[in-house]
């Protein structure tokens, strides 16, 4: 293998864990908690009656030497890992957390991969993951140990194959690693597992860089943090960039398909002269229109005092949010799910372009036909298996520059605007999934698995791998587990009312846009733009182990 100096460097890397982790297995023990149910009140009947066997489950908190004894811990298991959905760092070291916790337990136990997603457990496409593998991988990036795909498991057919795939191996455990989509796919196999007898429990594992897999119980998803550090500095890069070639506008895009978590930890992170965040666009009802007034402001403010050059992010899920596109694409998935098989067989885009405007309502289609030709084809491109719009190839950074670009051509015709404008877009979000983990998610990934592994030893199903109080050092994490049912409530998707575990969006009350808020308005005049540099991996604590600003701001460690 070719390795680079790094990737032998972080061979060597040990893990931080949590103190109840720390230890013989035999000591590890689980305290309950009341019933958590789910947060929705009105969903709750719903989510009983299709969760029979898993609603009303309690959180628990691993414990060292009390509580419930993990009666599991010490026999040999058989325990399959599924990697699901887009990649995000540290996935690698949530396997390596899973296999030594099952090592230390019994040695005779043993971990089979599913490969390619979930599709692999459907499908029974495994292999043996073995010391000398998990080796190869530990602290590094990417899911290729075994890979990742989006297969939804949803016809009756697939969960059979599924309870089969799991039979044939004597599964005790299928560990799960997605994101909300993929755990609610998650609580729905431990749902039938149960009610089929089948004796496998199910465990997943919060993963997405999007960072919108969180709540009271899980403080952020893996693979945020590392993201985030690499698009800061990349984004504080081209402001620096921006600032001394001094002739362009740099409006990017970055990855999260539906909230803003990640723009708005990047914006903390570089201070840009503009930082949209979706929720607020949505909140505030404002148009596509509106948005980019907000940016000629600042455009027209810089351009006053010579600085014709500046930098705009851009939150990937944003067109999901203006409310205008919002009923446009909400037509859309109807239509696309209504009259999906006569769509799908037609085959130029202007074809496609023409049966879709046909069909809209009047205002949808007003504003379908006022959009780029280029925007109207993404907006129809296949949905991903769960039903989402596939916001990462709409090139909305595009969009807003050419409207800006007319807007500000207006306003030069009214005299308000005499400066020059130039332009570069960019996307940034694949090249920060897979990156070297930073300490913090190598940490959290393995402390993660590990607690994986301690659920499935305390006999529980239905659960998500939980570690808390992330923004102390990781000795004082504390690790758990919490019901993934009570994460979830009822929403349309794919044209039908569905259980899915909630998202969560940026918290327009939250600590980190407040702190946002508080600066943005000097932000959009100076350019005394934030590098932050590149992640560290060697060197003193509060350099290599510093958590994001978001986990800093929500904890008031700021
Ligand atoms: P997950 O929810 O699976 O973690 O996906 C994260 C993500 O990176 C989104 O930010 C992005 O919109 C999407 O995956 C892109 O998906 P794909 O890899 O299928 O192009």
């Amino acid at each position: 293998m070719n390795l680079s100096p790094l990737q032998k460097a972080r061979y060597a890397y040990t893990p931080k864990l949590p103190a109840a982790l720390v230890g013989p297995v035999a000591g590890l023990g689980i305290e309950r908690g009341p019933a958590a149910l789910p947060a929705a009140e009105a969903d709750r009947a719903r989510l009983k009656e299709l969760f029979p066997a898993s609603y009303g489950a309690s959180r628990v908190t691993l414990v060292r030497g009390r509580g419930e004894a993990a009666g599991r811990a010490g026999e040999a298991l058989t325990v399959g890992v599924i990697l699901s959905g887009g990649p995000a760092p540290g996935g690698h070291n949530v396997i390596a957390g899973l296999f030594d916790g099952l090592k230390a337990g019994n040695p005779a136990s043993s971990l089979i991969g599913f490969r390619g997603g979930p599709g692999g457990l459907v499908e029974d496409k495994s292999i043996a993951i073995t010391a000398e593998l998990v080796d190869r991988y530990r602290n590094t990036g990417g899911f290729d140990m075994i890979g990742s795909g989006r297969t939804k498991i949803e016809t009756p057919e697939q969960f059979e194959k599924a309870l089969e795939t799991a039979k044939r191996h004597k599964l005790d455990a299928v560990v799960i690693i997605g994101g909300d989509d993929s755990n609610t796919n998650a609580a729905l196999l431990a749902e039938f597992f149960t009610a089929r007898r089948a004796g496998v429990a199910v465990i997943g594992v919060p993963k997405t860089i999007d960072g919108d897999l969180k709540n009271e119980d899980i403080e952020t998803s893996f693979g945020f943090d590392t993201a985030t550090k690499l698009y800061a500095e990349l984004v504080g890069n081209i402001a620096r960039d921006a600032a001394s070639g001094r002739k362009y506008w740099h409006f990017v895009k970055l990855m999260g398909r539906s909230a803003s978590h990640i723009c708005l930890e990047v914006a903390l992170q570089t201070h840009p002269n503009v930082a949209l965040i979706s929720e607020e666009v949505e909140a505030n009802k404002r148009s596509l229109g509106a948005v980019v007034e907000e940016i000629c402001a600042s455009i027209l403010a810089r351009a006053q005092k010579g600085e014709n050059f500046g930098v705009v992010l851009v939150p990937e899920g944003l067109i999901e949010f203006v409310p205008e596109m919002k009923a446009l694409i909400a037509e859309l998935n109807e239509l696309l799910a209504r009259e999906g098989e006569a769509f799908g067989a037609l085959v130029g885009a202007d074809e496609k372009r023409a049966f879709v405007a046909a069909r809209l309502s009047s205002e949808a289609g007003k504003l379908y036909a006022s959009l780029p030709a280029e925007i109207q084809v993404q907006l129809v491109w296949d949905r991903d298996p769960h039903g989402n719009v596939q916001v990462s190839r709409i090139e909305t950074e595009k969009l807003l520059v050419a409207m800006t670009k007319a807007r500000l051509a207006e306003l030069a015709k009214q005299g308000a605007y005499t400066g020059k404008f130039d332009y570069q877009t960019h996307f940034l979000g694949y090249e920060g999934r897979c990156a070297f983990p930073s300490n913090f998610d190598a940490d959290y990934c393995y402390a993660l698995g590990y607690t994986a592994f301690a659920l499935i030893a305390a006999g529980l199903s239905g659960y998500l791998s939980s570690v808390k109080n992330l923004a102390s050092p990781a000795s004082e994490w504390i690790a758990g587990g919490v019901p993934l049912v009570s994460m979830m409530n009822i929403e349309r998707r794919h044209g039908a009312d569905k259980p899915v575990i909630k998202k969560a969006l940026v918290d327009l009350a939250g600590a980190p846009f407040a702190a946002f808020a508080a600066e943005r308005t000097s932000w959009a005049q100076s350019s005394e733009y934030r590098v932050p540099g590149p992640a560290q991996y060697f060197g003193p604590a509060e350099l290599c182990d510093r958590p994001t600003e978001t986990l800093l701001l929500e904890t008031g460690r700021a």
